[in-house]
């Protein structure tokens, strides 16, 4: 299948990698080259997709590679490479395996698509955005991870979901490290300009906000086998869209910090203003001093996932 500047490369062709691959095509997006290390799979999904494209009726392409050469020239690079982990596996068992994964894909990333914006969604999110800029030595502009926009989603329809509103008028933001000190910023949450705040009482307001903060584990244990999908692969497709069409749109995106909110050498969930370049600008919102404190305490988590990111060498 012949693919077209300017094209997606998907590394990874499992569950996210392969519906992030639909949404960008079935959009109308760009063509697509969805990567995988096992062999015959994501020519198989790709051979399906394309079987469904005269039904949903766009004009798109996607290629199933196993060879790293099939990415060269890609305008952006989606990693979902990885591992989940497994009954007896530590938490550090699993970052050094998908640090070994994600080191492999960025050797690979800098060879055949140097020039390329480089979207992380691979868990430990900030741990492997943070080592994919070390692994480049991309500029910061061009790394950067997917987590604020599915948390704030998940948000969002929790908000909808209780005002009996549809989600797409709910605004929300999340920010921080994607795990469970992620700062659900209700103070700038808002429907159609009225603040949240004015709309739900702060009970329940902060039971929205820990379900937020639990959004990923309530799937999980509802699925029982993997994690979400379907919104993760929405997520990295409304970020793809920003840097495609060169929206300037801003998104919580999990960016290098030098200095902003008071955080400086970690990547770490803002917003961000998404365009051709990649991050065109880090930005800085009002925030409410509980909102601040708790971002605070994500950023010394972070810190210290660094830290152990150096001491294991990685
Ligand atoms: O908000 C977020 N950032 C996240 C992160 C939301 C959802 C999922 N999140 C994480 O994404 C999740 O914890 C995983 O670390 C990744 C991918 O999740 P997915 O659900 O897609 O995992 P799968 O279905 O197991 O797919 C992983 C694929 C699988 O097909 C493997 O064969 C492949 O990765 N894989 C590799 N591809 C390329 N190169 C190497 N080395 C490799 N190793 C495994």
């Amino acid at each position: 299948m012949k693919i077209r500047k300017p094209f997606v490369a998907v590394i990874g062709a499992g569950q996210v990698g392969a519906t992030t691959a639909q949404r960008v095509l079935e959009k109308g997006l760009a063509d697509v080259v969805l990567f995988d290390v096992v062999q015959g799979m994501p020519q198989g999904k790709a051979l399906d997709l394309m079987e469904a494209a005269p039904i949903e009726g766009h004009d798109r392409h996607i290629l199933g590679a196993n060879d790293y050469k099939d990415i060269e020239g890609a305008e952006i690079v989606v990693v979902t490479a990885g591992l989940p982990r497994k009954p007896g596996m530590s938490r550090e068992d699993l970052l050094t395996l998908n640090a070994k994964i994600i080191a492999d894909v960025c050797a690979n990333v800098k060879k055949y698509a140097s020039s390329s914006k480089l979207i992380i969604v691979t868990n430990p999110l900030d741990l492997m955005t943070h080592l994919a800029f070390k692994k480049t030595g991309f500029p910061e502009t061009r790394v950067f991870g997917m987590a604020g926009v599915l948390d704030a989603a998940r948000m969002r329809f929790f908000i909808a979901e209780r005002l009996e509103l549809v989600g797409r008028d709910v605004e929300a933001i999340v920010l921080g490290g994607h795990g469970d000190l992620m700062v659900p910023v209700s103070s700038q949450s808002k429907v159609k300009n009225t603040s949240i705040n004015s709309l739900i009482p702060e009970q329940e307001l902060k039971q929205i906000e820990q379900r937020t903060r639990d959004g990923g584990a309530e799937i999980v244990a509802l699925l029982k086998t993997g994690s979400a999908f379907y919104a993760p692969a929405s997520s990295v497709c409304e970020m793809v869209k920003a840097i495609l069409k060169d929206e300037k749109k801003v998104l919580p995106v999990c960016a290098y910090l030098r200095g902003e909110y008071g955080i400086k050498n970690i990547y770490f969930g803002v917003p961000a203003e998404l365009g051709r370049n990649g991050i065109e600008k880090v930005v800085e919102i009002p925030l409410a001093e509980e909102e601040k404190k708790a971002l605070l305490l994500s950023s010394e988590k972070v810190k210290r996932g660094v830290e152990e990111l150096e001491r294991l060498g990685l």
